[in-house]
């Protein structure tokens, strides 16, 4: 790779890599990598506490502690959400984030969370699949009045379920602009057999037309599909050892179904949105359908080393959708006069022998005319655009050109997994790339 295509890379991205929240990462990650490593030993004992589970780049909600209830803040307010490289929507969410902030507590905790609407409308926050009394249900009217902009509102309730939930303002396009976040109540002993990682996963499409930032949250013609908040190859790839058991989690709160497919292993779907399914149910499988409204877990061994595709298999669901992002999927045009752009995608032409990418240059004026672009680069793909330590040594054009719902299953050997992991630790990105990398 030349130093010119990677300055330009340099220069025209860098991701939100979901700063916030990332010590609890990464600290839930060193638990969840200690019980991985321990396991190898000596299998922990039954009645074990669960690991946490890790929504890579979705931050945990923290609390504080009001005696033996936990207290949780929640602000709900626009955000700018750069889903893919060159391309940043205007979304809403909580706390900075969206998806929201992940709540994880135990099953059996009372909980109180703090709310306060941000937004420029009313709104509430629906306890998805929780069974609390009627006046902590969320729905506006008839459960409480709404809260409006700049006001506040108190939840709490005790959790008597374990499972994976979730919360969500209670108002169909409020959803659909990115009200949603994961709930996770562990039960006060893991389950058995116990899992070495613990990753979720929430599913969420959007509308948004080319040059737009602004998602149609009436439409249901959606182009842009996202792994919590991320289409590929921004999702960050999941990291796993060779021979751990593992569980995933997916959340689906948007308006299509989605298949979600695991390359080269079978899993059992141990849960759904009403908490554990009894083993009598588990049957090998390796694509769940994750319905709206829904959410299912599944776990494996990881058995086989490698970097497995894990995506919704409807083909648009998996790419984005084709022609509708046109302008968004290429190399921003106002670029393309660059002589460093153009370059660079000839680079590129030659090293994946991407057809279409010939099609630079462009006219000077090309922004200026309506229409434009109608034929050029549409399968330019933007692996090399994003930079973080959990791609080290993933193949060029690792993502084959998916652009969606779409990520990796990274299965490591012990070697591999410790040295990504120390990456991660010191926030060492891929360079040096991949094509250059000797080790
Ligand atoms: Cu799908």
């Amino acid at each position: 790779m030349s130093s010119s295509r990677r300055n330009f890379f340099q220069d025209a991205m860098l991701f939100g890599a979901g700063l916030v929240g990332l010590s609890t990462r990464l600290e839930a990650e060193t638990t969840s990598d200690s019980r991985a490593r321990r396991r190898t030993a000596s299998p922990p004992a039954s009645g074990t506490p669960p690991i946490p589970m890790i929504a890579p780049d979705v931050p945990d909600l923290p609390f504080e502690l009001d005696g033996a209830i936990k207290v949780f803040r929640l602000n709900a307010a626009p955000l700018k959400l750069k889903i893919a490289p060159f391309k940043t929507i205007d979304a809403w969410g909580y706390n900075g984030s969206c998806p929201g902030p992940t709540i994880q507590i135990t099953q059996g905790d009372r909980i109180r969370v703090i709310f306060e609407n941000s937004l420029p409308e009313s709104t509430t926050i629906h306890w998805h699949g929780l069974e609390i009394p009627i006046d902590q249900d969320g729905v506006p009217f008839i459960s409480q009045k709404p809260v409006p902009p700049g006001g506040t509102f108190t939840y709490e309730f005790t959790v008597h379920q374990e499972g994976t939930f979730f919360y969500h303002a209670h108002s169909a396009m409020q959803e659909m602009i990115g009200l949603i976040g994961m709930f996770i109540a562990h039960p006060k002993t893991a389950h058995l057999p116990h899992v070495d990682h613990d990753y979720g996963i929430v599913l969420q499409e959007w509308a948004v037309l080319p040059n737009n930032s602004v998602p149609n949250t009436a439409s249901m013609e959606f182009n842009w599909l996202t792994f919590n908040g991320r289409s590929a190859p921004a999702t960050t790839p999941l990291l796993v050892r060779l021979g751990s058991r593992v569980r995933l989690r997916f959340v689906n709160l948007g308006m299509d179904h989605h298949p979600i497919h695991l390359h080269g292993h079978q899993f059992v779907i141990t849960g759904t949105e009403g908490g554990r399914a009894p083993e009598s149910t588990w049957y090998p499988t390796n694509t769940v359908l994750v319905g709206v409204a829904q959410s299912k877990v599944v776990e494996f061994e990881a058995k086989y080393p490698g970097a497995w595709m894990i995506h919704c298999h409807l083909p648009h669901h998996m790419m984005n959708s084709m022609s509708d992002l046109l302008r968004d999927r290429q190399i921003q045009t106002a670029d393309s006069t660059d002589p460093r752009a153009l370059s660079q995608m000839e680079t590129l032409s030659r090293a994946i022998g991407v057809e279409h990418i010939h099609h630079s240059p462009i006219a000077d004026n090309a922004n200026s005319v309506p229409g434009f672009p109608q034929d050029a680069f549409m399968e330019m793909p933007m692996d090399a655009a994003v930079d973080k330590p959990e791609n080290y040594g993933l193949p060029v054009n690792w993502s084959a050109g998916m652009m969606g719902m779409m990520t990796m299953l990274r299965i490591l050997p012990d070697g591999q997994y410790d040295q990504i992991r120390r990456r991660i630790r010191e926030r060492k990105p891929t360079a040096p790339p991949p094509d250059h990398h000797h080790g």
